[in-house]
C-alpha cells in the first residue's frame, strides 16, 4: 500500500474535503483485495447489514439497483479485516483529519452492477450514529472507475458548510439541493480512478456518481471511520437492535468489539479484540446449530 501522503495532499483534503491517492494498492495487492472481497461476498449472501437487514432476491427497488451493498464484511472475514482495518489506513485518515485516533464505523462494498442507477448527491455523516466534523471514508477502486461506469464526483468545500441534516439516496439525483440550495451553483469535480487507486472524503463532503452506462462491473470498497471519542447521537443506522436499545444519547461509542480502534497516537489498536469476538460468536453459533 502506498500510505505516504504529501503535505500538498493533506492541504488539498482540508480545503476541498476529498483527495485521491493514485496506485494506493500494488498490482499484487489489488489482486488480493479482489479475491478476498469476492470470497467475502459469496460467504455473506443476501445479508446487507450484518444482523440488521437482508436484501430480497431479485429486488427491483431503486436503491438495490444503485449498488450491490454489503456492510461490515470485516466482521465475518478476518482476512478482510486485516486489510481494510490496517493501522496504516487509520493513520492516513488521522493525518488527513488532524486527529489523534480513529475507530471503524463500518466498511461496505459499493458495487455498481452493469447498467446500475446513479448515486444521488448526498453527505454521509448524517446517516451515522455519531455526528462529527472529522468523520472520513476511504473509497478504493477495485475496477477502473470511469466517467462511463460511475466514478465519484465531489462538490469541493461543502464539508465546511454542511450541517448534519440527512438526505436520502433516493431516485431524485438532486434532492440534496433542496436542503442546501446554495450548493446548486457549485461546480462538481469528477474523480476517475484506475483500479487500485483510492480517494478519501470527509463525512460532510457532498458526493455522488453517474449511472453505470456499461455492461461491466464497477467494484469499489469503502470504509467509514469515526474519530476516537465520538458519542451516540440517537440514530440506529447499522447498530443491531439489542445494542441500539441499550444506548443512550451521549454514550461514547468505544466498545472495542464493535468499533475497534484502528489507529491512535497514544493507544494500541484493538482490531484483534473485535476479530476474536466475531470469531467466537461464529463458533458458538456453529456449535449451537450442530448440537
Ligand atoms: O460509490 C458510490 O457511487 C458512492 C460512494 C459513497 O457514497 C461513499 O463512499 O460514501
Ligand atoms: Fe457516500
Amino acid at each position: 500500500m502506498k500510505t505516504q501522503l504529501t503535505p500538498e495532499q493533506i492541504a488539498s483534503f482540508r480545503e476541498n474535503g476529498y483527495v485521491t491517492q493514485e496506485d494506493f494498492l500494488s498490482p499484487a495487492e489489488l489482486e488480493q483485495w479482489r479475491a478476498v472481497l469476492d470470497a467475502s461476498l459469496k460467504k455473506r449472501g443476501n445479508e446487507r447489514i450484518l444482523g440488521v437487514d437482508v436484501v430480497k432476491d431479485n429486488s427491483d427497488q431503486y436503491y438495490d439497483r444503485v449498488f450491490i451493498q454489503r456492510v461490515n464484511l470485516w466482521q465475518d472475514n478476518p482476512a478482510w479485516a486485516s486489510m481494510v482495518l490496517s493501522p496504516e489506513i487509520g493513520q492516513m485518515c488521522c493525518a488527513l483529519e488532524g486527529i489523534d485516533g480513529i475507530r471503524v464505523w463500518h466498511d461496505q462494498t459499493l458495487i455498481k452492477a452493469p447498467w446500475a442507477n446513479p448515486t444521488s448527491w448526498h453527505i454521509d455523516n448524517p446517516y451515522w450514529s455519531f455526528s462529527s466534523k472529522h468523520s472520513i471514508s476511504i473509497w478504493v477502486a477495485l475496477d477502473d472507475a470511469t466517467l462511463e461506469n460511475g466514478c465519484l464526483f465531489f462538490l469541493p468545500g461543502t464539508q465546511k458548510l454542511a450541517t448534519f441534516d440527512a438526505v436520502g439516496i433516493g431516485a431524485d439525483m438532486a434532492a440534496l439541493f433542496k436542503t442546501y440550495p446554495q450548493w446548486s451553483k457549485f461546480k462538481s469535480v469528477a474523480a476517475p480512478m484506475k483500479a487500485g487507486s483510492c480517494s478519501f472524503h470527509n463525512g460532510l463532503t457532498a458526493h455522488g456518481a453517474h449511472a453505470n452506462m456499461t455492461p461491466g462491473f464497477r467494484r469499489a470498497m469503502t470504509c467509514a471511520f469515526m474519530p476516537d471519542g465520538s458519542t451516540f447521537n440517537g440514530k440506529q443506522n447499522i447498530i443491531p437492535r439489542d445494542r441500539f436499545e441499550k444506548l443512550k444519547i451521549g454514550d461514547p461509542l468505544e466498545d472495542d468489539r464493535f468499533n475497534p480502534l484502528v489507529w491512535s497516537r497514544s493507544k494500541k489498536p484493538t482490531v484483534s479484540v473485535a476479530v476474536d469476538y466475531f470469531a467466537q460468536q461464529k463458533a458458538a453459533k456453529a456449535q449451537a446449530a450442530g448440537a
